[in-house]
């Protein structure tokens, strides 16, 4: 079955639909696509810390902003691999390789990424990485070494864009994603909620998303962590209930996506992930650092899991009934 085109305004129209209404929709979409309960653990680790050149209002990790991220050169493939088998027994099936780079440069680093990303994946888990801008023939070189998806956000809507970065723009960031679809990598993409925004830069958002095709594999929804220091700092925190609004809405934008409750789960509840569950998110990050700011421990989601009754995704499996289309 084809995906439907949808429009801003019947986007804007789903967003807007009474929340109970909204979650009984998304719920169906969810089940009608996904195994319901099914949910996939990623492990996020930062593999090269702060002093980044950019500029993005949220990120502690940009150089100019006076945070408290430590900058860290690139992490040993020792140590990488360590963390690996960490995340593994902690119960994650994919592992997320971060750095605060601009674009990934031909050097003996990106050799290193490209050692890093073959340990981990000769231990069975997905590998996916988000190192900044990537050409079409580095993200074959990623492909290649065995790396299953690549994570690029959007991050907001293109007219909001330069409010938040001004450093490089939203074309840029698409053709990023392009170059890592034609190498054949799954596609990460998602954005950021609690920066200010408008409800149209959120609904904006999904459009952009919902236009690509195929639609992307995964998209992260995050919600701001607001750190000391960056332009984002005194931002308020995010209603659980516009969170469950926005996962709801993406579940029913991009029905067969795994939609990820990335950033901000330390500020919600049990209950209020629970609804977000409900919602349609099948997938969080896990372990007790997302890159620089703190997260759930792998002990506690675990508990959270036998509570709800959620079970963990097997790495390389898939429980869409049907191909990305
Ligand atoms: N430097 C690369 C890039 O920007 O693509 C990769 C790392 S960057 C930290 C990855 C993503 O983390 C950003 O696109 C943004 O969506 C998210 N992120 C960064 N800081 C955040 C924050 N304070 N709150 C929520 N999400 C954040
Ligand atoms: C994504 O969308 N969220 C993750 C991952 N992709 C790379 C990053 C969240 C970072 C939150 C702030 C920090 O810990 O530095
Ligand atoms: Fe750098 Fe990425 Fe942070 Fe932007 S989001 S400042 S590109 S690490």
């Amino acid at each position: 079955m084809a995906i439907k085109d949808w429009t801003k305004q019947e986007i804007l129209d789903v967003y807007n639909t009474p929340l109970m209404e909204l979650m009984y929709k998304a719920s169906e979409v969810h089940k009608q696509h996904h195994t319901v309960g099914e949910v996939q653990v990623s492990s996020l680790l930062s593999i090269k810390t702060g002093g980044c050149p950019e500029d993005c209002a949220y990120c502690p990790q940009a150089a100019r902003y006076h945070t408290e991220v430590k900058v860290h050169k690139l992490m040993s493939v020792t140590e990488v691999n360590d963390a690996a088998d960490n995340a593994k027994a902690g119960g994650a099936s994919r592992m997320c390789l971060g750095a605060a780079w601009r674009e990934v440069r031909d050097n003996r680093d990106f050799d290193t990424v490209l050692d890093m990303v073959k340990t981990i994946n000769s231990k069975g888990m997905e590998v996916c990485a988000t190192l900044g801008m990537v050409t079409e023939e580095q993200a074959r070189k990623l492909a290649d070494a065995g790396l299953y998806a690549y994570n690029h956000n959007i991050d907001t809507s293109e007219e909001n864009y330069n409010t938040i970065i001004s450093t490089r723009n939203y074309d840029d960031r698409l053709n990023t994603i392009n170059n890592v679809r034609k190498a054949g990598l799954t596609v990460c993409s998602g954005g950021i909620i609690g920066m200010g925004e408008k409800i149209e830069d959120r609904v904006g958002m999904l459009y952009t998303l919902s236009i690509l095709r195929p639609q992307p594999e995964s998209v992260p929804i995050n919600a701001l962590v607001a750190v000391e220091g960056t332009p984002m700092e005194n931002q308020p925190p995010v209603p659980i209930w516009d969170m469950i609004r926005m996962i709801a809405t993406t579940r029913i934008i991009l029905p067969k996506t795994a939609v990820r409750l990335s950033a901000g789960r330390l500020n919600m509840s049990m209950e209020g992930q629970a609804l977000c569950f409900m919602a349609g998110a099948n997938s969080i990050f896990a372990g007790e650092k997302l890159l620089t700011t703190p997260n759930p421990l792998y002990n506690q989601d675990m508990e959270m899991f036998s509570i709800l009754g959620l079970t963990t995704k097997k790495a390389f499996t898939d429980t869409l009934k049907e191909e990305l289309v």
